[in-house]
């Protein structure tokens, strides 16, 4: 485990495209975090809009999926990589639970992402409960950002958990793969063309994280797209996306129209296929 973000740790992201086991919360801020995630599953699970809600912008609708990508730790690896302009284009809660069979098959994030430059994005997603090859955890294949923009191909796989069932064409050796083993507050990093994948969660525990997507200043939508994201650190110069509001309270109407307004903009990307 590495505690923080630091020149090793950014070295190592350089090379392979990942990095693992990096230590970015307090233990009140993963605890703070697990208990409002608790919470959110708790009172919403039933909701038929429970899965739109964690598939995409969470951070417009819960301002505690904010507050995370504004921890100190989170903020620091995230400008260490993408520099100290920041913005949160994307976030979400990929959750599994207990038995599930929701599973990520190996792809690329920036096959239909359509930000440029690549390296002007990055995932950083935070564990909130335990995290191993046992309960889904992610594995990723080193060096594999350094292969480019790979073919991929939509399915109809209704257990993935990928809205377009997206699936690299490349034979996948699983001997090279890195699994990722995580406690609360322990996050990986991956750039947007590192493939990897997560199998479902066969044990008897919730797989529990929220992933997050940052941007640089300098990162903009491909022509004919149009984005948001919320402000997060450094000069806000990035003038190719709307802003998105900092949500005042979980769920309350006025987040949930802003959220609209933004998944408006990105139906533009998601309607292209
Ligand atoms: O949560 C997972 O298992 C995969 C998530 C993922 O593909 C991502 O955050 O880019």
């Amino acid at each position: 485990m590495t505690s923080g973000f630091d020149q090793t740790t950014l070295d190592h992201y350089t090379t392979d495209g990942f990095v693992d086991c990096v230590r970015l919360l307090t233990t009140e801020e993963a605890t703070e975090g697990r208990r409002h995630l608790d919470g959110f599953i708790r009172d919403h699970n039933e909701n038929p809009q429970f899965g739109d809600w964690c598939y995409f912008k969470s951070h417009m609708i819960l301002p505690w999926v904010a507050n995370l990508a504004m921890a100190p730790g989170v903020i620091n690896a995230a400008t260490r990589i993408l520099g100290p302009d920041i913005l949160l284009w994307n976030s979400f809660v990929p959750i599994k639970a207990p038995g599930s069979e929701g599973h990520f098959a190996w792809h690329q994030d920036a096959t239909y992402w359509y930000l440029t430059p690549v390296e002007g994005v990055v995932t950083i997603w935070v564990a909130l409960s335990d995290v191993s090859p046992g309960n889904g955890g992610m594995s990723f294949m080193p060096g594999s950002h350094l292969l480019g923009q790979l073919p991929h191909e939509m399915t109809t796989d209704n257990k993935s958990m990928l809205r377009r069932g997206q699936r690299v064409l490349n034979d996948i050796d699983e001997q090279n793969a890195v699994p990722s083993t995580l406690e609360p507050g322990d996050a990986s990093i991956h750039h947007p063309l590192t493939l990897h994948g997560s199998a479902g969660n066969p044990s008897d525990q919730w797989r529990m994280a929220v992933s997050l997507n940052f941007v640089s200043a300098d990162a903009i939508p491909n022509p004919g797209y149009r984005e948001s994201a919320l402000y997060i650190a450094g000069e806000d110069r990035n003038t190719s996306m709307e802003r998105d509001p900092m949500p005042a309270e979980a769920l309350s109407s006025e987040a949930l129209r802003a959220l609209d307004y933004a998944v408006s903009l990105a139906a533009e990307r998601y309607s292209d296929v």
